[in-house]
């Protein structure tokens, strides 16, 4: 493990020097460009379990997990092992295999809303596709979103988005035109009374209702008691349907996602991230009538070269299996929560305002003392003091998402010593500064 003295990180530096020239801002996705935290970007080598390690050997212990999918711990030996096999039979068939019925069942069998399932190859594709169908479905245009969740680069989505558009403080961005995000009507997040509303005003007209029901684009914010079955209620009654983005969440906050864990079915869900055990991977499904209108079965057109790649499919049904191994979510609730207690608990007494919480193996830390239950509570947090907080935590061989308003994530892989040694870091950083 690295500490604040040794920390070199020389060829890293030559590495995004060059890079700059070659990419946009030397990345291919915002968030991971340190934008926000300052200093210039880890380049990694590879990872295993808990840790990544950096081009200049640097060892760390992971809470990004490569955005989410990293669930098991990086490079599971088994997922590795499956991979090497299905390896040898090729990369892509471009057609039906056998895998994809067996992610299928998988996936049916866990998420309560979902009865029929069509594979893409990433979460943004996930939710475009899901829009779509809202709207071929219902017959209408308009969607309602939250002001700081995030539902990929989509065009109609990107109001008020969070992930990198929140990190890097971007106004709604340019290229989307006005006509298409005339549709989109934004809430706070956790106000039932403000969707109310916007379906009032919009009578007959809105599609439906899509939201990270746990949110953790603009950093972790769970759902208020009632708000989700709020908006089923609310869905209900006026003839809309109700979306859960799980590209997040699925498998992660339960095995059956944020829907099993809280109790409230939506209508359509969309998934990526886990599903894909490290490999692009995304999902949207629900009920078999909705799901029946996608081509070929019916008119609404969607389709992908790579959808279903055998890979993708193979990594995802091996970490599946592994994640249903007795004990897997109380151990990430108990290791996380450890975590979490014990980060509030020491920048408390190192004076800092902070607020945070966990559920199951995602959390989040913010740097003000109020209660953090939408985006405009999480805007209030301090994002100097964030920065300082992930260089030094970097600096002593804690890789954390570089960004206030990105939510943390842990695997079955980390240890109570993970946790142990990642206290004892964040002690040193939070009582360096006030
Ligand atoms: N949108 C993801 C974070 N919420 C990925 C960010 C990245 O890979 O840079």
């Amino acid at each position: 493990m690295v500490n604040s003295v040794s920390f070199k990180t020389t060829k890293s530096e030559q590495i995004f020097t060059a890079a700059q020239k070659l990419m946009p801002g030397g990345v291919n996705s915002p968030v991971r460009a340190f934008k926000s935290v300052g200093g210039q970007p880890i380049v990694f080598d590879r990872v295993k379990g808990a840790y990544i390690w950096d081009v200049d050997d640097n060892k760390y212990i992971d809470y990004v997990g490569s955005w989410g999918p990293a669930i098991c711990g990086h490079a599971h030996p088994e997922v590795i092992s499956a991979l090497h096999e299905v390896l040898e039979k090729g990369t892509s068939f471009g057609a039906p295999c056998v895998l994809e019925n067996i992610l299928a069942e998988m996936v049916i069998d866990a998420v309560p809303s979902i009865e029929m399932v069509r594979f893409v190859n990433s979460g943004t594709e996930a939710c475009l596709s899901v829009l779509r169908l809202m709207r071929a479905y219902t017959g209408k245009n308009k969607i309602i979103k939250f002001e700081g969740c995030y539902h990929g680069h989509g065009d109609m989505f990107l109001v008020q988005a969070g992930s990198g558009v929140a990190t890097l403080g971007l106004p709604d961005s340019p290229g989307v035109p006005k006509s298409v995000t005339a549709d989109t009507l934004n809430a706070p997040y956790n106000d039932l009374e403000a969707v109310k509303k916007l379906f009032a005003d919009h009578k007959g007209e809105i599609a439906g209702v899509i939201l990270e029901a746990v949110v953790g684009n603009s950093g972790f914010i769970p759902p208020d008691a009632g708000f989700l079955e709020g908006l089923r209620v609310i869905t209900q009654e006026n003839d809309a349907l109700l979306v859960f983005d799980e590209v997040m969440t699925g498998f992660r906050i339960s095995y059956g996602g944020v829907q099993a864990k809280f109790g409230v079915t939506p209508d359509l869900t969309t998934l990526g991230k886990v599903i894909g055990g490290g490999l692009p991977v995304g999902a949207y499904g629900g009920k078999k009538e909705i799901m029946e209108l996608v081509a070929p079965s019916g008119p609404m057109y969607q389709a992908g070269t790579l959808s279903g790649n055998p890979l993708a499919m193979t990594a995802g049904i091996k970490t599946l299996e592994l994640l249903q191994k007795p004990g897997t979510y109380e151990y990430l609730e108990k290791i996380t929560h450890e975590l979490i207690t014990g980060l509030l608990d020491i920048a408390k007494k190192a004076g800092h305002q902070v607020t945070g919480g966990n559920i199951s193996g995602m959390f989040g830390m913010f740097f003000t003392g109020n209660p953090v239950h939408n985006y405009s509570d999480a805007k209030q947090a301090d994002t100097v003091k964030f920065g300082r907080f992930h260089r030094g935590m970097l600096e002593r061989g804690i890789y954390l998402a570089p960004s206030q308003f990105e939510a943390g994530f842990t695997s079955i892989a980390h240890t109570e010593d993970d946790i142990k040694q990642t206290l004892a870091a964040a002690e040193e950083v939070l009582n360096s500064f006030s």
